[in-house]
């Protein structure tokens, strides 16, 4: 088969002293940490948009990335080709998982059942690389969001007619997702959202939004598949409003429509962070809730508003983010995917990998920073003492309810002002350091 990175051969864990750019420094799958090796920690996963099928584009101009296996004149040479690139990329790069959307793998057709026949043909290919390669996928999705008829949402859209058509491109998704023996499914709201309330009926739109997940919760039954449903939350862009702003408005949705016990979420940090909350804020809102699934791991720029859906670099965050996941147990059915793009002058096939080596070293460290703060108890003991209050009589009486207004007035004249303690910001930041 032809090669479309032979410049690359297989990644490989050297260890932190090595000055090769195409090894692992910190990521070795084999490595043991709390029970589990680091592979099984993360569940590594590439996505197929931004990787194969995003070329540099941007507002402003066409692609600046020029890849062998995007130069046929046929769609589906195309599509077979970039199959082929991707599975060379996730062996050579050594990650267990992929995710893609139905429109990454094949292209659109001229009607619904010639597009469905393409996806047929191109998961059979895809089917035959994971058999051959032992690469699994981790989740599938359906872009109802880039065609122009999606332009007023998908579920949310004020035309019936678009709504069916998403819902039966949702339907073909999941078949091909259960097909390929998918963990999970991911419902992103590309466009459900609106621009102005003066054209836009919310509660409507809301209410069929739930009612397609409705949908896809009964076929799911009746398809059998048995991966986990995730949404992902993403508070602007492309609509002003998104509906499912933050995780806390996603929690609120799932609890109003009665679908929470079908779905958890998939945590973008880009997203968390254009919704004004941190990454670890968003994990850990799941985490209490018992929600946190899956997570698209990448970062946004400090300067600018928008999803730039940079590689994560940063130790602190994927230190905090992993101290969160480990703390909630781990990823069952999730995994942690690179919803990551090249900037665009990054231009060669080869940046590829270095851009996820820097991702996954970047998280190899947090998870040898998280692990050792979860030994060495600093911070859980730091949290509990500032709680401790809470485990004597007023907390315990407190917290049973078995107190109210008037019994904690009577506390309050006879014990008086209550004692004032440092909450220690700055000496547990320090501590942080010490770990980073
Ligand atoms: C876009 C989203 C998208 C989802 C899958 O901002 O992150 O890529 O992960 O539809
Ligand atoms: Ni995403
Ligand atoms: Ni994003």
């Amino acid at each position: 088969m032809k090669s479309y990175f032979p410049e690359v051969k297989k990644i490989k864990y050297e260890g932190a002293d090595s000055k090769n750019p195409l090894s692992f420094k910190h990521y070795n799958p084999k490595q043991k940490l709390l029970g589990k090796t680091m592979a099984e920690h993360f569940r590594f996963a590439v996505c197929y948009w931004h990787t194969f099928k995003g070329l540099g584009t941007d507002p402003f101009g066409g692609p600046t990335m020029l890849r062998d296996y995007n130069t046929s004149n046929d769609p589906m040479t195309i599509a077979e080709q970039t199959m082929d690139a991707a599975f060379e990329f996730f062996t050579k790069l050594g990650v267990g998982f992929w995710c893609f959307h139905d429109r990454d793998i094949a292209p659109e057709a001229n009607t619904l059942a010639e597009t469905n026949k393409r996806l047929d043909k191109i998961a059979k290919h895809a089917k035959k690389l994971q058999n051959d390669t032992g690469i699994k996928l981790l989740w599938g999705t359906t872009n109802a969001f880039s065609h122009r008829r999606f332009m007023s949402g998908a579920g949310t859209n004020p035309s019936p007619q678009v709504f069916a058509y998403a819902a039966s491109q949702i339907k073909k998704a999941m078949e091909i997702t259960k097909y390929l023996g998918g963990a999970g499914y991911v419902f992103w709201g590309g466009r459900e959202g609106y621009e102005t309330l003066l054209n836009t009926d919310m509660k409507r739109e809301l209410d069929h939004l739930a009612a397609l997940l409705q949908m896809a919760v009964d076929y799911k039954k009746k398809l059998r598949f048995r991966g986990q449903f995730y949404i992902e939350p993403k508070p602007k862009e492309p609509t002003k409003h998104q509906y499912d702003f933050d995780a806390g408005t996603c929690l609120a949705f799932l609890q109003k429509y009665d679908l929470l016990k079908h779905f958890k979420l998939n945590i973008e940090a880009n997203h968390a962070s254009l919704a004004g909350h941190s990454f670890q804020h968003e994990l850990q809102f799941c985490a209490d809730n018992g929600i946190l699934g899956s997570i698209d791991a990448n970062r946004g720029d400090l300067f600018l508003g928008w999803d730039t859906d940079q590689f994560p670099t940063d130790l602190y965050d994927t230190t905090l983010a992993m101290y969160i996941l480990l703390k909630d147990g781990g990823f069952t059915t999730g995994g942690l995917n690179f919803d990551a793009k090249l900037r665009r002058q990054s231009t060669d096939p080869v940046d590829l990998f270095y851009a996820h080596i820097g991702g996954m070293d970047a998280f190899a460290r947090g998870l040898k920073n998280a692990a050792k703060m979860i030994k060495n108890k600093r911070f859980e003991k730091a949290v509990n003492a500032r709680y401790a209050g809470w485990n004597r009589t007023l907390g315990k009486k407190i917290e049973n309810g078995k107190v109210g207004f008037e019994k904690l007035e009577a506390y309050t004249l006879k014990n008086g002002e209550p004692k004032i303690t440092s909450g220690r910001q700055e000496m547990l930041e320090n501590i942080l350091n010490e770990y980073i």
